[in-house]
């Protein structure tokens, strides 16, 4: 049964590659400019950690940015200048390459015109059509990230107080909740995390009228924001927010690269949760947001203490 459906994949597979002979086009965005779409006319990407005819993006950085691979050479959208290439990855696969600039897609959008990728670890840009690529302008990484996923076992096995956990401390007598809360672990959703959590999926819930302490620690090489702002009434999160944004005074701030701030953390919130409500701690920079990179936090009359919680369904 398995091998009958296996084969019928195989045959499926090559029927398609035969047929998929790639077609590129070139997009006008308002914003960006023109640059070039691939398939489903899905935006294309250029890295700048590339070098001409090489990609340096395998393993975890090719799963989330997806390699234009063909086995024909595409021919360029009529009006659009330069030249279009196939370089050979490790695997012996073919990526078509625009002046010698690898291209891929975006594990994120998911439609045409998406530009999710755009901007992204300021090593990542759309392939515009026309014009050299942008310089690296990344941050040099400093001090010693490590991940931050989730708890490991030793620290899981560790009792905490009801409502603790290695992410909340409680301090029910001062009516006070001090929170932590590690950006950017690189290995997970290619650093658009908090705590290891993408898109809300998780967050904390504080007793309304409680002063809130969040700390942040950079787990990663490019810098995030850390803003408390109203969940988006729409369900539509905006590309960018800037951190007078915050719903709270206090509930706003730039995250340094970890090991760049001057204390033990790299940025701390502090405000009193006066307002009942469902909120976001997320990241304002252009496009982290909508990558995922936002937890939640929800201000509850009836808590009496604060928590880490899943709020997937
Ligand atoms: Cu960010």
């Amino acid at each position: 049964m398995l091998k009958f459906a296996m084969v019928g994949l195989l045959l499926a597979t090559s029927v398609v590659a035969q047929q998929a002979r790639l077609r590129l086009d070139v997009r006008e965005d308002s914003k960006l400019g023109a640059f070039l779409t691939g398939a489903d006319g899905k935006t294309l990407y250029i890295f700048t950690r590339d070098s001409l005819g090489t990609s340096n993006c395998y393993d975890a950085c090719a799963e989330n940015w997806p390699p234009v691979l063909a086995s024909q050479l595409p021919t360029l959208p009529g009006g659009a200048q330069g030249r279009l290439t196939l370089i050979e990855r490790k695997d012996k696969t073919r990526q078509v390459a625009y002046n010698g600039q690898p291209l891929y897609y975006w594990k994120r959008d998911r439609k045409a015109g998406d530009t999710l990728g755009q901007a992204l670890n300021d090593v990542w840009y759309v392939a515009k059509v026309g014009r050299t690529a942008p310089t690296a302008t990344s941050v040099e990484q400093s001090g010693n990230p490590s991940a931050a996923s989730g708890p490991t076992a030793a620290q899981s096995a560790v009792k905490y107080p009801p409502g603790d956990s290695m992410w909340v401390t409680n301090a029910p007598k001062n009516r006070a909740a001090v929170l932590t809360v590690k950006a950017g672990s690189p290995t997970i959703n290619d650093g658009f995390n908090y705590n290891g959590v993408t898109d809300g999926e998780k967050g904390f819930v504080v007793p309304q009228g409680w002063r809130v302490v969040i700390n942040f620690r950079n787990m990663g090489d490019t810098f995030h924001t850390a803003i408390v702002v109203d969940a988006p009434k729409s369900g539509e999160l905006k590309d960018q927010y800037p951190v007078t944004a915050a719903a709270f005074p206090g509930a706003g701030k730039r995250v340094l690269v970890h090991g760049q701030g001057t204390g033990e953390f790299d940025a701390t919130l502090d405000f009193v949760a006066n307002k009942p409500g469902v909120y976001l701690i997320l990241c304002g920079r252009l496009n982290h947001a909508l990558n995922g990179q936002y937890v939640r936090l929800v201000v509850d009359p009836n808590a009496s203490v604060a928590e880490w919680k899943s709020f997937k369904n």
